[in-house]
């Protein structure tokens, strides 16, 4: 029987995934760029087993919500696919992220669990092979696959994988505000923002540019202009979010308390920058020396945390018949 498991971490984006081009294929509207974090991984083992009926899978040691194993059952249905394989599998997942940081993420899952089932099904893929199957099962999972900073083409579905790129050295301070549920999922978002949103076209030309602007910036090492193009999309992002019928609010008045705080941080010349994903709590972008002041000033507003860059996502065993 064949069984591997592979580990793999979260990301924060400085350039937003939101919205895609095709659901299917899990073509996002524009290309993104991130940090994967060296933070609460997720460690996922695929156990190939032929008498078993249909896939399990079981999160934290306890069996997964129904919609979860079937959203990981699909994932294993494209691998299957490719593979030419019709045997079900075992899945088992532990993520060690806090309950409700935001951080618990499908990027860190489907990132493991793409580099685990290719390798117990047997598909040879480098780096870009596992971001495109990533890709299949969650966007911000493509670029999970990469270490540290990474850039996610909007491409087709050839081209459309995350790559490393060199950028300045950073770290990140996540603020959690707020630990409860988010109301409405990333997808289901997405969908209505494209369905609904008057802004949505502008969105997706302005996070092309963004992503030009932030690709040069982050070649140049360049912390400043990579902060300021971070902090001015996450808003942009917050706001097409915004503008959806029904709205959609994720950002509350205690992480926009986290923004002002950043803001009077730069005013005193500590230079930092804030961003959000589809959630209440907000991360600062700093140098690596200011993490400790910033991380001090900002924990009055929530629990603090500073995290860095951290590694792409890798096999960490692997078992043979
Ligand atoms: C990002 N987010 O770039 C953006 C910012 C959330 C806010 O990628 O539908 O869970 O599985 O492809 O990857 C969240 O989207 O969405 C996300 P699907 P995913 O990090």
């Amino acid at each position: 029987m064949s069984a591997a498991t592979a580990r793999a971490h979260p990301n924060i984006a400085l350039v937003k995934y939101w919205g895609k081009r095709d659901e299917e294929l899990v073509l996002p509207a524009a290309g993104s760029l991130s940090l994967t974090l060296d933070a609460f991984p997720t460690t996922t083992t695929v156990r190939l087993d032929p008498a078993a009926r249909e896939d399990s899978f079981e999160l934290n040691g306890d069996p997964a919500a129904p919609a979860q194993t079937a959203r990981v059952g699909r994932f294993l249905d494209h691998v299957r696919l490719r593979a030419g394989s019709a045997v079900s599998a075992r899945v088992s997942s532990v993520n060690e992220a806090p309950t409700g940081a935001g951080l618990a993420s499908s990027a860190a899952g489907f990132a493991a669990l793409a580099t685990a089932a290719a390798s117990a099904y047997g598909l040879p893929l480098d780096s870009a092979g596992l971001s495109r199957l990533a890709r299949r099962g969650s966007g911000s999972a493509a670029r999970s696959i990469v270490p540290g900073l990474a850039v996610w083409h909007a491409g087709d579905d050839e081209t459309s994988f995350a790559e490393p790129i060199a950028g300045p050295a950073m770290r990140m301070v996540i603020v959690t505000v707020d630990r409860s549920q988010k109301p409405v999922s990333s997808r289901e978002a997405m969908r209505r923002t494209a369905l609904t949103s008057p802004f949505h076209g502008a969105w997706a030309v302005s996070a092309e540019s963004s992503l030009r602007a932030m690709t040069a910036a982050c070649r140049a090492g360049d912390f400043t202009r990579v902060g300021r193009i971070a902090e001015s999309n996450a808003l942009r992002m917050h706001a097409v979010i915004q503008s959806a019928d029904p709205p959609i609010r994720y950002l509350t008045a205690r992480g926009t308390a986290v923004f002002d705080e950043v803001e009077a941080l730069r005013r005193e010349g500590l230079e930092a920058y804030a961003t959000a994903d589809a959630g209440p709590n907000v991360v600062a972008i700093v140098r690596p020396d200011d993490a400790d002041d910033v991380a001090a000033r900002l924990a009055g507003l929530g629990a603090v945390q500073v995290v860095g860059p951290g590694p792409g996502a890798r096999l960490v065993s692997q078992e043979e018949d």
